[in-house]
C-alpha cells in the first residue's frame, strides 16, 4: 500500500465527521447551518479553535464555489512548509521521550525499520531503566529486526547504559542511534533531568553525533496531548513530534493545533502496532485523508 493510502485509511473516522457538511456545502453554498455543522466538526476532531475560526470565517464570508479547495489551502498554511521538516542525517542519536504508554518502545522498532529500509546502519538504545521489562520489550523488537542493541535488564541508571550503548555503537560503525527512554518517574522534574544528562553525555563523550529529540504522542488523546507536549517543551528541547495511535481515532487534526500553538512539527505517523505502521508525515497527504480528496 501507497504512504499516501495508508494514512488515508488510518484517518477513516476524523475524515468521516469532517467530509459530510464539507461535501453538502459543495451542494448547498454558504449554508448557514452546514458552515455550523463543520464548526463543529472540525472541533472534535482536535483541528483547534484558531484553525477551525480561520477556515469558518473565510467559508461565511467568500463565496468560493468549492469550499473543499478553500479548506485545502486554509490548511495548508497552518502546518510547516514540508521543506522545513527535519530529516534525520547520519550520525544522529534519536531520543525518543514521551508520557508513558504513548508509544516509545514500539515506535523505536518502527523507525528503527523505516531508517534501516533508507539504508542508514541503526543502533538501538534501551535506556529505560525504570519501567519491568522495558529492555525485554526492546529486546524482543531487536532480535525481529536483526539488529544491534544495548539494554540492560538490571540498571537503574538510564545515562550508563547509554554510555555503553553509544560505545558499542561507535564501534559498530552505526549511522544512527534510536534511545528509548522512560516515561515514567516521580515527577516530571526528574525526568527532563535524566534526559538532560544523556543529552550533556552525548554532547561532552560522543560529540559526533548530532542529538534529535522526538516526542511521541498519543493522538487519541485530544487536548490532553496537548497539555503533554506543551509540559515537555517547557522542560526540554524537543526537535520533532511523532503522532502514534493515528489509526481508529476521530480526533486526526492534532497536527494543526501542534504546530499553531507549539510551533513543532510533526515528522512521523504510527498508524498501528506493526513495524511497517510508521510513515513519515506530508502535510498534503494529511490534508487530503482529513477532507476528502485523493
Ligand atoms: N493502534 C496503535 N497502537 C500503538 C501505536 N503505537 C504504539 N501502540 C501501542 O500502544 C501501547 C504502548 O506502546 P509502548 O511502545 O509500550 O509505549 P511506551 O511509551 O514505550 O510506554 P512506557 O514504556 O510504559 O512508557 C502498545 O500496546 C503498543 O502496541 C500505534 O501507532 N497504533
Ligand atoms: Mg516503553
Amino acid at each position: 500500500m501507497k504512504i499516501g493510502a495508508k494514512i488515508f485509511k488510518a484517518l477513516g473516522r476524523t475524515r468521516s465527521s469532517i467530509s459530510k457538511p464539507l461535501k453538502a456545502l459543495k451542494r448547498k453554498k454558504n449554508d448557514e447551518s452546514l458552515i455550523l455543522q463543520l464548526k463543529e466538526s472540525l472541533i472534535t476532531s482536535d483541528v483547534g479553535i484558531s484553525t477551525t475560526d480561520v477556515i469558518i470565517d473565510k467559508l461565511s464570508k467568500n463565496k468560493t464555489d468549492n469550499p473543499i479547495r478553500l479548506i485545502q489551502e486554509i490548511l495548508l498554511t497552518h502546518l510547516p512548509n514540508q521543506n522545513t521538516i527535519p530529516v534525520i542525517p547520519p550520525k544522529s542519536v534519536i531520543f525518543l521521550v514521551g508520557v508513558n504508554g504513548t508509544g516509545k518502545t514500539t515506535t523505536t522498532a518502527k523507525l528503527a525499520n523505516l531508517l534501516s529500509k533508507q539504508n542508514l546502519k541503526i543502533f538501538m538504545i534501551g535506556a529505560d531503566t525504570y519501567r519491568a521489562a522495558a529492555a525485554e520489550q526492546l529486546e524482543e523488537w531487536a532480535r525481529r529486526l536483526n539488529m544491534k542493541i544495548v539494554s540492560n535488564a538490571q540498571s537503574r541508571d538510564p545515562s550508563a547504559v547509554l554510555f555503553d550503548g553509544l560505545k558499542s555503537a561507535k564501534k559498530n560503525n552505526s549511522d544512527v542511534v534510536i534511545v528509548d527512554t522512560a516515561g515514567r518517574l516521580h515527577t516530571y522534574k526528574n525526568l527532563m533531568s535524566e534526559l538532560e544528562k544523556m543529552v550533556r553525555l552525548v554532547n561532552r563523550h560522543f560529540p559526533e553525533f548530532n542529538i534529535v529529540s522526538l516526542l511521541t504522542i498519543d493522538a487519541s488523546l485530544g487536548q490532553n496531548s496537548l497539555i503533554q507536549a506543551h509540559e515537555f517543551t517547557q522542560l526540554f528541547k524537543i526537535d520533532g513530534v511523532i503522532l502514534t495511535k493515528m489509526d481508529g481515532t476521530a480526533r486526526g487534526g492534532i497536527a494543526f493545533p501542534l504546530f499553531d500553538e507549539l510551533k513543532i512539527p510533526v515528522m512521523y505517523i504510527g498508524i498501528g502496532e506493526k513495524l511497517d505502521d510508521l510513515i513519515p508525515f506530508n502535510a498534503n497527504d494529511y490534508i487530503k485523508s482529513i477532507i476528502g480528496i485523493d
